[in-house]
């Protein structure tokens, strides 16, 4: 089941999304929240219930979908994927050893990415920042996590990130991952996957430059090195999340470095359990 977030006129409903081209406005069954599903024992069973009602049937082209995020606070793990830890560590001689103690390490590199309200939705920019020459996509799947910590659905992220400050030193990850438009997510939120099922998906990733394709490239899930059930234990370690939190989970596609993005470059990112998130890049 899949359900998003979306904007008709004024006002901002959540919608269950019945195929590619039409979804249910879950509204007139008193759901006007994610987090009223997010945060029910059990989420298929109750929006289940709920779309046995008559709802209103809207085409999807027809409304504007929104980033699938309310409160959450939005955390990242990086060099979950072997690939990522070999282009981190040729990209920096100077943090080569610490990408690689990271991958094989007990505890995962984990970081803050953003605020809920900052998050970039469907359609949305995706921002390469100003003072930065290497600027790329990082295609990965989200965990939808709520306030108890419970994975209860995967939605497409991407970890927007400026190699060159990355990789000049490890202390400025920070400004090479968060800035105005670094996060987006959508297109929707898929409910009741389980794990096994999951690491199944392929991770897509297409970029257009005037309407002609200038990177394109695929991981599995199934390649991430860690556990969900471990990376939600190490984020929510010492930590609480009163509104749930949604964790990207590292990306295993990285372009040859003489790539980088440009303005107004189109990012598809797709998912194959979920669906694709489209994105124009932006000068920040
Ligand atoms: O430390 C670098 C971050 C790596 C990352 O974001 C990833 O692997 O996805
Ligand atoms: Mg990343």
């Amino acid at each position: 089941m899949k359900i998003c977030r979306f904007q008709q006129n004024d006002s901002v409903r959540v919608g269950l999304v019945a195929d590619n081209s039409t979804l249910l406005d879950l509204s007139p069954a008193g759901i006007t929240r994610l987090d009223s599903i997010l945060e029910h024992e059990n989420p298929t069973a109750h929006l289940s219930r709920c779309a046995q009602e008559k709802l209103p049937r809207l085409p999807l082209a027809e409304v504007q979908l929104l980033a699938p995020i309310e409160q959450q606070e939005v955390w990242a793990v990086g060099v979950t994927y072997l690939r990522s830890k070999t282009a981190r560590m040729e990209e920096s001689d100077f943090s080569a050893s610490a990408y690689d103690k990271v991958y094989s390490a007990d505890r995962p590199e984990l970081f803050f990415k953003s605020l809920a309200e900052k998050v970039s939705g469907p359609g949305g920019p995706v921002g390469i920042r100003m003072d930065a020459k290497w600027n790329v996509p990082e295609p990965e799947l989200a965990l939808v996590v709520n306030s108890k910590g419970s994975i209860v659905g995967y939605t497409v992220g991407n970890d927007m990130s400026s190699r060159d400050i990355e990789g000049e030193n490890l202390l400025y990850l920070p400004q090479a991952k968060i800035y105005k438009h670094s996060c987006a997510l959508g297109p929707w939120i898929t409910l009741g996957t389980p794990e096994t099922e999951t690491r199944e998906w392929t991770i897509a990733i297409e970029i257009k430059r005037d309407g002609k394709s200038v990177f394109s490239g695929e991981t599995s899930v199934g390649r991430i090195k860690r556990s969900f059930a471990d990376l939600v234990h190490y984020l929510t370690r010492s930590q609480e999340f009163p509104h749930g939190a949604v964790l990207l989970t590292g990306t295993g596609v990285v372009p040859d470095d003489s790539f980088t993005l440009h303005a107004n470059d189109i990012t598809e990112i797709n998912i194959s359990g979920i669906g694709t998130l489209k994105n124009t890049v932006a000068v920040v």
